[in-house]
């Protein structure tokens, strides 16, 4: 996952800091050193960190931190706070037009996810109620037309083409057209890209831009490049205006940086990221929940999200406030063992639950999926009693239960340790956040 290097060094000095009761003007001045080469080590434009830290340190000094009863707690709030600034605090959701079809173009560079995401977004809007179109603007590449055909019919999404052979230009202006008459809601014009940025493809983006004026211009810029993306953003900004970012590849082992930094130098705000290949795979952007994240909060509110799609919406509020509790019970553990199998690969959801980050990539899938029989097992041959408070557990219960669940013992301590753990890590979750949320 992106940022994984950032949030380790950020989790770090935050819990670090959030534990002292004290702060003396050193501690901040180091806590913010600190932050200043995480930051800047990945890959955060070097003129954004020295904004942001100037931000820190104005902040920190208005509030008062250093005569703060929770001074720790108080700068970790601040960083928090600024991140989320950095991210865009403002207004970053999909903007419709008030009556009639609505326009959008997705640009970008070649193999940045254009036609990925023009999908992933028509199905998003689908889901939503909306009457979508998908036009195959890109007749530079053979495949892209069938690409998005194939695409289309994945998601039950209708494609508008006229091959290969009439420009990009005509057949955006005739989908949109065929879109008026037929009565659709959104019409989404998948776009050609380039290697690089040459005038040409500009010049047909912004015709295209003339003919159809779009009430969205979304660029996808993937996250793997690095620092290019600013340059790319700017560039693309400066001919066309972009009103949202699509940051792709956001599940590749990217350092981030530019993405921290893409906001702040155009002024563009991110209004998605893509997270894998699949359909599925694009999460609505969150500044404050990216900043959970790098900052070691974990991502307990996507994963719910997530999980809400795959079970029913009570039952995801039970999860969550039994894990933020702190009050858990081993049959709490069973049934979200259970609900977070159906979310996907352990090792990918690892990252969202907040203190397991560290080892979301360390997970081998077939390896967990074992572990989480033989957890099941385990529990389920216990007494009522004992899930709920398993350290009444004698030598002969174990043994009793290792027996009936075909475990062993050494299992079964496994299981009470685990549990005991995930307890502990819950509760000073709850108090490390408190007054965050
Ligand atoms: N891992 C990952 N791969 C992606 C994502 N979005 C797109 N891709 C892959 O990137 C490649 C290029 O995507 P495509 O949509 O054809 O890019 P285009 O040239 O800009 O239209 C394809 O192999 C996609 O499956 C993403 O969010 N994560
Ligand atoms: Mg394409």
């Amino acid at each position: 996952m992106a940022f994984n290097s950032l949030q380790d060094r950020l989790t770090k000095v935050m819990r670090n800091i959030a534990g002292k009761g004290k702060l003396s003007q050193r501690n901040m001045e180091e806590t913010l050193k600190e932050i200043r080469v995480a930051l800047l080590e990945s890959d955060v434009n070097y003129g954004v960190v020295q904004d942001f830290l100037k931000s820190v340190s104005k902040e920190a000094e208005g509030q008062d931190v250093l005569n703060a009863i929770d001074p720790g707690q108080l700068l970790v709030k601040i960083v928090h706070d600024e991140i989320i600034k950095l991210l865009g605090d403002d207004d970053n959701s999909i903007k419709y037009n008030s009556s009639g079809l609505s326009v959008m173009m997705v640009v970008g560079l070649q193999g940045t996810g254009k036609t990925t995401q023009v999908a992933k977004i028509a199905n998003l809007m689908r889901k939503e109620g909306k009457k979508v179109l998908m036009i195959a603007g890109d007749v530079v590449r053979p495949a892209a037309i069938e690409q998005l055909k194939t695409l289309g019919n994945e998601i039950n999404v209708e494609v508008f083409s006229r091959g290969l052979f009439v420009d990009a230009l005509n057949t955006s202006i005739e989908g949109v057209k065929y879109a008026k008459n037929e009565g659709f809601d959104v019409v989404l014009i998948d776009t050609a890209g380039r290697l690089q940025i040459d005038d040409a493809l500009m010049q047909e983006l912004e015709n295209i831009k003339k003919a159809t004026n779009p009430c969205e211009i979304l660029l996808t810029v993937d996250a793997l490049t690095g620092q290019d993306i600013v340059n790319v953003a700017k560039t693309f900004n400066e001919r066309l205006n972009v009103t949202g970012l699509v940051v792709t590849k956001f599940d590749g082992d990217s350092k981030g940086g530019s993405v921290l930094s893409v906001k702040a130098i155009t002024g563009v705000p991110i209004k998605y990221t893509g997270v894998g290949e699949k359909i599925g795979d694009i999460d609505v952007f969150h500044p404050d929940r990216l900043a959970d994240r790098i900052l070691g909060m974990g991502d307990v509110v996507s994963l719910v999200e997530k999980a809400q799609e795959e079970f029913d919406e009570k039952a995801a509020e039970e999860m969550t406030m039994r894990m933020l509790s702190g009050k858990m019970t081993l049959d709490d553990m069973l049934y979200s063992l259970e609900q977070t199998k159906k979310l996907g690969p352990l090792s990918s959801i690892m990252g969202m639950i907040p203190g397991l980050g560290d080892f979301s990539g360390k997970i081998n899938d077939a390896d967990a999926d074992k572990a989480t029989k033989v957890t099941k097992a385990v529990i389920q041959s216990m007494t009522k009693e004992e899930r709920k408070d398993p350290s009444i557990m004698r030598g002969t219960h174990k043994r009793r239960v290792a027996k009936g669940s075909g475990t062993s013992v050494d299992d079964v301590n496994r299981v009470i340790n685990q549990f005991e753990r995930s307890k502990k890590m819950m509760r000073s979750l709850s108090s490390m956040t408190k007054g965050l949320f």
